[in-house]
């Protein structure tokens, strides 16, 4: 049997399903092997990322990483980060949630508690009042967090990049990165049913078996229970 026929496929809204994770964990690596797998179970799914993921957006995505938002201090830099979100959010994920198309996302609002809440230590109720301005109620249906250790992360990040400087994050220090992989490690303990932490340190092929696996025990196995299949 097919991949397509062996799939129970929801109807109506689509899944939202965000990739989070430290620097180099693999996330762009695995979103895109997802979107192939995906479209080879004749789902629609657009892939996209923050910050950025919407012209407006990606305009702010290129001020931040260029170091602008580190200037302006902590809470500054988390509202750039949340302008970008509502204008993506508005623009982009909802309406293809609307229409059904799925939406893998690189990245999306863990990243904010990790980066700016957990080590930039913008306050939760500053954090909160951002997050009810740019996203209301929407929430990933399914996060997958890539957890690889930092040395094998930044690693890998630097082979990519070859010559080009290291953008604003990836130049923080190697106690800023290691705080980082806890801050995620957390998230995916406190909301188990949401998340799914991933040993990234496998071989890509092995990593996304392992994402498709979240996806049916999480999504279709509910889809296919709550008879929408
Ligand atoms: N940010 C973002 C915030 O501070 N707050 C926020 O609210 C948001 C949304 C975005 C930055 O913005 C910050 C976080 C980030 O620092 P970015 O340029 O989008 O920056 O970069 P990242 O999201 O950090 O992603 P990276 O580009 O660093 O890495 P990926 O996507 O995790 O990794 P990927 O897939 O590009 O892989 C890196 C290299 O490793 C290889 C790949 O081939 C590639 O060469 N690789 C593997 N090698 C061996 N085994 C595997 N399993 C491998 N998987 C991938």
């Amino acid at each position: 049997m097919g991949e397509a026929a062996a799939v129970k496929r929801p109807s109506g809204r689509g899944k939202f399903i965000s990739f989070e994770g430290g620097e180099g964990s693999g996330k762009s690596t695995q979103i895109k092997l997802l979107a192939q797998r995906l479209e080879a179970a004749k789902l629609r799914a657009i892939v996209t990322r923050e910050p950025g993921g919407s012209p407006g957006a990606e305009i702010i995505r290129h001020l931040v990483l260029s170091g602008m938002g580190k200037l302006l201090g902590p809470e500054a830099e988390t509202l750039l980060f949340a302008a970008a979100r509502d204008d993506h959010v508005h623009t982009v994920i909802e309406p293809a949630l609307t229409q059904g198309t799925w939406v893998l996302c690189d990245r999306f609002s863990d990243s904010t508690r990790a980066y700016q809440g957990r080590l930039g230590n913008v306050p939760a109720g500053v954090l909160n009042a951002m997050q009810r301005v740019t996203i209301g109620d929407l929430k990933p249906d399914l996060t997958i967090i890539l957890d690889v250790p930092v040395e094998v992360g930044l690693k890998r990040a630097a082979a990519r990049r070859g010559d080009g400087a290291p953008d604003r994050f990836e130049a923080e220090d190697i106690r800023f990165h290691q705080e980082l992989r806890e801050a995620f490690r957390q998230i995916a303990a406190e909301d188990p049913n949401r998340c799914v932490l991933i040993d990234a340190t496998q071989s890509k092929d092995a990593v996304a078996a392992q994402v498709w696996t979240a996806l049916r025990d999480h999504l279709f196995a509910i889809a296919t229970s709550a008879g929408t299949a």
